[in-house]
């Protein structure tokens, strides 16, 4: 029997392209999608949606209850940027949310949940270069205090209430289809849609911040995967590092001119470059390719030619 699945905040960037996904493998009338509001029309036609917040226990328990959902997908959040401007914000929804799901998770209401984590639970005393899956997690933005708590939760409600919870810490996530909002690897994407607009972009962060970051295909690739992972195979229960290429905005931009020869960047640091500078370089990822063979396909070149191709479409018809 197929699984009924629920995904909260789907009308973000990843919910967007997760909830296509996840209707592809188990059909169409299996997967509700629910948001805070319809902001993404073609996602609400598409398919099952209700309006849903995530910081309202009792709607998601009778969302749940009506639809009988067994899997919850939870990616409601507010990210690294914006939790520094509403850190109360950030905290309530980043927090509640998930003590929502596990709550249900742990009453039977629901089987298995998916929550993201995020290279953000790291932080300045972290080993910057190919951070090990289990190191220093002192971070500084409210947003990676939230995830580094949250870590801490799904692993305890494993522990002690057997509840299957699944989770990745998703490095910066680059993708055509639904903007990013709110976070500090913004920037990769603005910088494609920019080149097809302007020709030109200014970047947040300084030309030399290398920073861990993935194309949109390889990260839905790695949700799937994951939750679909024998249980026996998943080790562990906080969150798995996960890893595809890094860069830094002047690389990105060589890419970009690789095929637009006359693209300009210039570099405006704010205050998100110390956000950028507080996280890793670049994370080792072998826990989570030994236990349920992650592997990533794109690299910085085969990724710009797919931005590019598809923002070109998207804005030259
Ligand atoms: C952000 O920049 O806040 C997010 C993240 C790395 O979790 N994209």
């Amino acid at each position: 029997m197929s699984s009924k699945i629920l995904i909260i905040g789907a009308c973000g960037q990843i919910g967007t392209e997760l909830t296509t996904k996840l209707r592809e493998i188990h059909g169409v009338n299996n997967v509700i999608a629910s948001d805070i509001n319809t902001r993404k029309l073609d996602l609400v036609n598409a398919g099952p949606f209700v309006i849903l917040d995530a910081k309202n226990f009792n709607a998601i328990k009778d969302c749940c209850i009506n639809n009988n959902i067994d899997t919850v997908y939870l990616m409601a959040a507010l990210l690294s940027a914006t939790g520094e401007k509403y850190p109360m914000e950030a905290w309530d929804l980043n927090m509640n949310s998930l003590f929502h799901v596990l709550n249900l998770a742990k009453g039977g209401q629901i089987k298995k949940v998916f929550w993201p984590s995020s290279i953000a639970v790291f932080g300045p005393t972290t080993p910057s270069l190919n951070t090990p899956q289990h190191t220093i997690c002192e971070p500084t933005t409210v947003y990676g205090i939230t995830k580094q708590v949250g870590e801490r939760w799904c692993e305890y409600y494993y522990n002690k209430y057997g509840v299957d919870v699944r989770s990745i810490r998703y490095p910066g996530i680059i993708s055509y289809k639904a903007m990013p909002g709110g976070g500090t690897t913004d920037y990769a994407v603005e910088i494609y849609h920019q080149a097809i607009k302007e020709g030109k972009y200014t970047s947040f962060l300084s030309k030399n911040t290398n920073l861990p970051m993935m194309f949109m295909d390889d990260a839905i690739k790695a949700t799937t995967d994951i939750m679909a992972a024998p249980a026996k195979n998943i080790s562990i229960r906080s969150s798995y590092n996960l890893a595809a290429i890094s860069f830094t905005p002047e690389e990105i931009a060589n890419s970009i001119k690789a095929e637009i020869p006359e693209f300009n960047i210039s570099y405006k640091p704010d205050f998100r470059q110390a956000i950028a500078d507080s996280w890793p370089a670049s994370i080792d990822d072998s826990v989570a390719r030994n236990d349920w063979n992650w592997s990533h396909e794109f690299d910085l070149k085969t990724m710009t030619a797919e931005m590019l191709t598809q923002l070109r479409k998207k804005y030259n018809g």
